[in-house]
C-alpha cells in the first residue's frame, strides 16, 4: 500500500470482545484479519476508547437509567452504555491477539468528563478535535482506511470525520464488527453512501 494510505484500527480493544464490559458479538474475529491487513501498510494507527471513571455515556453516572437506553445531552443524543473502557483498567487494554507493534501512533478519545467521542477526529460535542487529521496531513495520507469495532459507532463516526476532513474513507468490513442497537447499522450505511465513504472486503486491500 502507498505511503499516502494510512490503516486506522479502531477500538480493538478487551471491553469490546466476548465476556468484555461492552461485548461487540464476535468482536474477537476480526483480529486475525486485522493483524494480516495491518502488513500490507506503511501506516499503521490505533484507536482507544478511554474514559475516566463516572464518564457521562456510562449509564452508572445516571441514576435510574438502563444501558443501551439514550437520554439528550447538551452536544445531542447520547446512547447510555455499561462502564468499559476506563482508564488503566484491563478492560481498556488492546486485546492481546492484536499484533501490530509496527503501529505508529495511538489515538486515545472520549477522555473528556463530560463529552463522549465515537469517532477518532472529533469529539461528541462536533468542535473538539483529537488531533488526528493534523496527524495524517503532516505525514502525508489522503487516504484512510478503516477496520474494528464497532463498525456502527466509533468506524462508522471516524469514516464520516475522515471524509469530513478531506481524506478519502474506505471501510473494510469483514475486518468490523456491528453493536445494531437503535437502527444504528441501517443509519451508518446511509450516511456511508451519502458521504462517499466506500465499502471494501480485505481481500482485495493488497
Ligand atoms: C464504542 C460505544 C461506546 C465503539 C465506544 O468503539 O464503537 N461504542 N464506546
Ligand atoms: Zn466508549
Amino acid at each position: 500500500m502507498d505511503a499516502a494510505c494510512a490503516l486506522l484500527i479502531v477500538d480493538i480493544q478487551n471491553d469490546f470482545l466476548p465476556g468484555g464490559a461492552l461485548a461487540v458479538p464476535a468482536g474477537d474475529e476480526v483480529i486475525p484479519a486485522v493483524n494480516r491487513l495491518a502488513l500490507h501498510f506503511d501506516k499503521v494507527i490505533l484507536t482507544q476508547d478511554w474514559h475516566p471513571p463516572g464518564h457521562i455515556s456510562f449509564a452508572s453516572s445516571h441514576p435510574g437509567r438502563q444501558p443501551f437506553s439514550t437520554i439528550d445531552l447538551p452536544y445531542g443524543t447520547q446512547v447510555l452504555w455499561p462502564d468499559h473502557c476506563v482508564q488503566g483498567t484491563r478492560g481498556a487494554d488492546f486485546a492481546d491477539k492484536l499484533a501490530v507493534p509496527q503501529a505508529q501512533a495511538v489515538i486515545r478519545k472520549g477522555f473528556h468528563a463530560h463529552t463522549d467521542s465515537y469517532s477518532a477526529f472529533l469529539e461528541a460535542d462536533r468542535r473538539t478535535p483529537t488531533g488526528l487529521a493534523g496527524l495524517l496531513r503532516e505525514r502525508g495520507v489522503t487516504t484512510v482506511y478503516l477496520c474494528g469495532l464497532a463498525l456502527d459507532f466509533c468506524v462508522a463516526w471516524s469514516a464520516l470525520d475522515a471524509r469530513s476532513a478531506g481524506f478519502e474513507a474506505i471501510v473494510i468490513e469483514d475486518a468490523c464488527r456491528t453493536i445494531d442497537t437503535h437502527g444504528s447499522l441501517d443509519a451508518a450505511m446511509r450516511a456511508f453512501d451519502s458521504a462517499g465513504v466506500v465499502r471494501v472486503i480485505s481481500d482485495r486491500v493488497t
